[in-house]
């Protein structure tokens, strides 16, 4: 996977990238960034990137020119270009399963009160948005995406906390986790988790993800994949 990123703050996205799951799989090459910055395409002798608004009002929008060259001249033609703005439909784990089988992305981050219509008709067709609230810019929203497709890339997680037995994908919230000690501020760990019987653990853990979403996201439930055991336990909690 290959993702470009349309930015003029590549600064902000470059220090995220480089830690932790996301910067190892990039430094192990299991997939690639790219931080365009949109300013040096800027063919105005200031290298200015905005200007008013026509009609006027508040604040400033994204030039149209400096957009679409740096798209242009980075575009292979077989990427999935997406720009970052609250009027996309929202991301769901479902989305990033989806983007995390594309082979190339262009992600655009937008500045100030937006960007001109006219770059997003000719280069940025797609909308997303991570949430239904307004950022600064578009670029928190493009590590978002990336942290959520990155981990679902082959080799980037561990074996060990693989992507699989978790939250949205059981469609179920995540089951409480402990580790040492065994008892913190007169707080016990659940006996289950000491005994090592691997199917009562998966059984109370299994239950432990369905009292939760129960509880904190009821409508969660509806699009769970159930078994009868799941069913007759949900029951027992209405009475
Ligand atoms: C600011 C503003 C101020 C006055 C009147 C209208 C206004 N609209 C905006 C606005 O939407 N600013 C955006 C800031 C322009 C595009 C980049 N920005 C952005 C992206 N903020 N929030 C996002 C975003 C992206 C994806 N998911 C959630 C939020």
């Amino acid at each position: 996977m290959k993702i470009k990123v349309l930015t003029i703050f590549p600064e902000m996205l470059k220090a995220a990238l480089s830690e932790s799951i996301v910067g190892r799989a990039l430094e192990a090459g299991r997939f690639e960034v790219e931080l365009i910055d949109i300013r040096a395409y800027s063919e105005n002798k200031h290298k200015n990137t905005d200007d008013y608004p026509f009609g006027g009002g508040a604040g400033m929008v994204m030039l149209p020119q400096p957009i679409v060259d740096a798209c242009e001249k980075n575009a292979s033609g077989r990427e999935r270009r997406i720009y970052l703005s609250p009027r996309g439909r929202t991301l769901t784990q479902r989305i990033v399963e989806e983007l995390a089988r594309e082979e190339e992305l262009m992600l655009l981050c937008g500045r100030y009160e937006g960007v001109d219509e006219r770059a997003l008709e000719l280069c940025f067709p797609e909308e997303l948005s991570i949430g239904d609230y307004v950022l600064t810019g578009g670029e928190l929203a493009a590590l978002v995406v990336i942290d959520a497709v990155a981990r679902l890339l082959p080799g980037v997680l561990g074996s060990n906390d693989s992507a699989e037995d978790e939250s949205f994908t059981t469609g179920l919230l995540e089951y409480p986790q402990y580790t040492r000690p065994r008892e913190f501020r007169g707080r016990e760990v659940p006996e289950v988790l000491l005994n090592g019987n691997h199917a009562l653990i998966a059984r109370w853990r299994r239950e432990q993800a369905l009292k939760l979403t129960h509880r904190k996201r009821p409508d969660l439930l509806k699009g769970a994949p159930l078994d009868k055991k799941d069913r007759a336990f949900l029951d027992s909690l209405e009475s």
